[in-house]
């Protein structure tokens, strides 16, 4: 711990993500700063750096990780990066908060997931933030209370105004449903059996090859349909909506009931940017309740559990993209270490 038992954190990348949590951490989270800022562009680290008082820039994250003044790690660099980096915490026994995904693929997850138990206690937790967002803690706690009856389906709508120049048909599975596959779990305490995706005609405003939308149902082991559009250049904004289906009644978030104007004959209200403008509460939430739970000496929060389980679900979806069938979800037997 720096100064006054304040937590210092290393954040792991620099892109739009990690730029915003050192922000967050430097402006909004209480018992915590930014000591250490990692990226491979050292210009890009250095000018966060700057910034910042006692932050220093790093091109190595395991040399920001062997300093006197890191307590705990925030890993915000591309998923492909994460395991390298988990692996390195794990071996200064330093706390991870880490963006999803925890890894791209199933066998990277249970490489992680066999670390972590080696270390013989938990250190992740996975950056699954829509588990924070107003909205969807009063869905969870709708559905758990009983007074609906059994969720029988999920809709949910996912939209971005345009994807990322690097993105592929694939990673609207790995890095964009993945939210889908994770709140799914978490909402309804069960584990997604089976994945088809369907592939509408492309998009015009979709960049070149890249399969934008996308139409995913996934079924549950609880007998559940969760039904998915993804749609990552709808042009006019950034959405998130969720209904649930059940034995009696219904309910929906993400309707976006903010402020609403009514002027010059016309009413209306604003759709978010991005999804760091969306979720920006559940973000300051989710990492707040990391350095609450990491001062305290506990790991809570999804686990490398969920981070594994979502990673097999969207290593099979990209297979039903790819071969356009049903695909099953194989996932080993939960370790008792994550029950
Ligand atoms: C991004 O990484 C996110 O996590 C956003 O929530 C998602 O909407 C976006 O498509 C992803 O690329």
């Amino acid at each position: 711990m720096t100064q006054r038992g304040t937590l210092g954190i290393a954040v792991v990348g620099t892109g739009r993500m990690g730029a915003d949590h050192v922000r967050r951490i430097s402006e909004v989270t209480s018992g915590a700063r930014v000591t250490a800022v990692v990226d491979i562009d050292a210009e890009r680290a250095k000018r966060l750096a700057d910034d910042i008082d006692g932050c220093t820039a790093y091109t190595d994250p395991a040399a920001a990780m062997a300093a006197a003044d890191v307590d705990a790690v925030l890993i915000a660099s591309p998923g492909p990066a994460h395991e390298a980096a988990l692996l390195t915490a794990f071996s200064h026994d330093l706390p991870v908060l880490c963006e999803k995904p925890l890894t791209p693929d199933a066998a990277s997850a249970l490489r992680v997931l066999d670390a972590e138990q080696r270390l013989g206690h938990r250190r992740v937790q996975v950056g699954f933030m829509r588990r924070y967002d107003v909205e969807y803690v009063q869905l969870k706690a709708l559905l758990d209370s009983g007074r609906l009856g059994r969720p029988l389906m999920l809709h949910n709508r996912h939209r971005n105004a345009q994807s990322p120049s690097f993105f592929t048909g694939d990673m609207v599975i790995s890095d964009s449903v993945v939210h889908e596959m994770d709140v799914t779990r978490w909402l309804l305490d069960q584990e997604i059996t089976a994945i088809t995706v369907l592939r509408p005609r492309p998009s015009s405003n979709a960049p070149e090859g890249l399969q934008d939308p996308q139409f995913v149902i996934m079924e549950t082991d609880g007998g559940a349909l969760v039904d998915v559009e993804i749609f990552l250049n709808c042009g006019f904004g950034y959405q998130v909506k969720a209904e649930a289906v059940c034995e009696r009644g219904t309910a929906r978030m993400g309707e976006g009931h903010a402020l609403v104007t009514e002027t010059d004959g016309h009413w209306g209200g604003t759709v978010a940017p991005d999804f760091v403008v969306r979720f920006e509460d559940a973000y300051d939430r989710e990492v707040q309740a990391w350095v609450d739970a990491t001062r305290r000496g506990e790991v809570t929060g999804p686990s490398c559990w969920d981070g594994y389980a979502a990673a097999a679900v969207a290593e099979a979806g990209v297979r039903a993209l790819a071969e356009g069938r049903r695909v099953e979800v194989e996932l080993i037997d939960r370790p008792a270490f994550y029950r």
